[in-house]
């Protein structure tokens, strides 16, 4: 999965470093704002010497890429985000939506970040400004969607993703994957019965199937393959496609003789869909998801 992103810095740091948190292996990265925002998810996720090389070799590759643009973004016309600044209280923040007339939708304690609902007749811009204005706010931005961009129709599209490319036969010499690797993969969900997949999807072993209780007690009930944080549910099945072409690149069964071949012959591939049957999300479903 290529992320591209030009805008709201904040966000995407804090997306790029829940999802190396989640222990994902992406196709490839791509941070198109560059600089200070890669910085930053280097510092988050610990030095991040993997995390140039993923991402070099995903600006080679014009692969399906998840958008927010700066020009004519898409976000929520009532809800921002906003993050506090290291000890402030709970009474300090309740204290500011007061203030301004927010109410709260959700509370990401983990990253000190609050979903807000706006007044009604205040716009995003508005409100942003009020907010980055409190010496108790670190940063305030739109609640963005997140878009995947067309998949190109090119006859040489698959070669783009070439296993040649990153020297993957040279790879496999040595090792074609394990199953005991988990994968996460946050996309559009995995279709876990397609044939050359199946084998290779990640199966909850606490978990017992259709009996309506959440036998893990991780808070989803008869999650088998992951869950799905866009429709609130907790069966990630793709009903768009692009999380499945995700997971085939990552690890389709090798040697099987159906299909494709995967960087990884042997894995497990866990799910959490976070884009809808159109392609897109908003930033907080995937913030939901983790
Ligand atoms: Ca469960
Ligand atoms: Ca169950
Ligand atoms: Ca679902
Ligand atoms: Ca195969």
């Amino acid at each position: 999965m290529n992320i591209r992103k030009s805008t709201a810095a904040g966000t995407m740091q804090l997306l790029l470093a829940m999802l190396f948190r989640c222990a994902l292996a992406v196709a490839g990265l791509v941070l198109v704002a560059g600089g200070s925002a890669a910085a930053a998810m280097k510092a988050d996720v610990g030095g991040g010497g993997n995390v140039s090389s993923v991402m070099s070799v995903g600006q080679e590759q014009r692969t399906p890429a998840l958008v927010a643009k700066e020009k004519g973004a898409k976000y929520k016309e009532d809800e921002i985000l906003v993050k506090f600044k290291e000890g402030t209280t709970e009474s300090q923040k309740d204290q500011l939506h007061m203030k301004h007339g927010a109410s709260k939708l959700k509370d990401f304690k983990t990253y000190r970040l609050h979903l807000l609902k706006l007044k009604t007749g205040q716009t995003v811009e508005q409100a942003i400004a009020d907010y980055k204005a409190e010496p108790d706010v670190e940063y305030a931005e739109p609640n963005f969607r997140y878009e995947l961009m067309t998949t190109p129709n090119d006859p040489d599209y698959s070669k783009l993703w070439g296993m040649a490319k990153i020297n993957a036969p040279a790879a496999w010499n040595s090792s074609t994957g394990s199953n005991s690797v988990v994968i996460g993969i946050i996309d559009t969900g995995i279709d876990y019965t397609h044939p050359d997949l199946a084998a290779n999807v990640w199966v909850n072993p606490g978990e017992t199937k259709g009996d309506g209780i959440d036998n893990d007690a991780n808070g989803y009930v008869d999650d088998i393959y992951g869950i799905d944080t866009y429709n609130h549910d907790t069966n990630p099945f793709d009903d768009y496609g692009h999380g499945t072409h995700v997971a085939g690149t990552i690890g389709a069964q090798g040697n099987n003789g159906i299909g494709v071949v995967g960087v990884n012959w042997n894995v497990k591939m866990a799910s959490c869909k976070f884009l809808g049957a159109n392609g897109s999300g908003y930033g907080t479903i995937i913030l939901g998801g983790v």
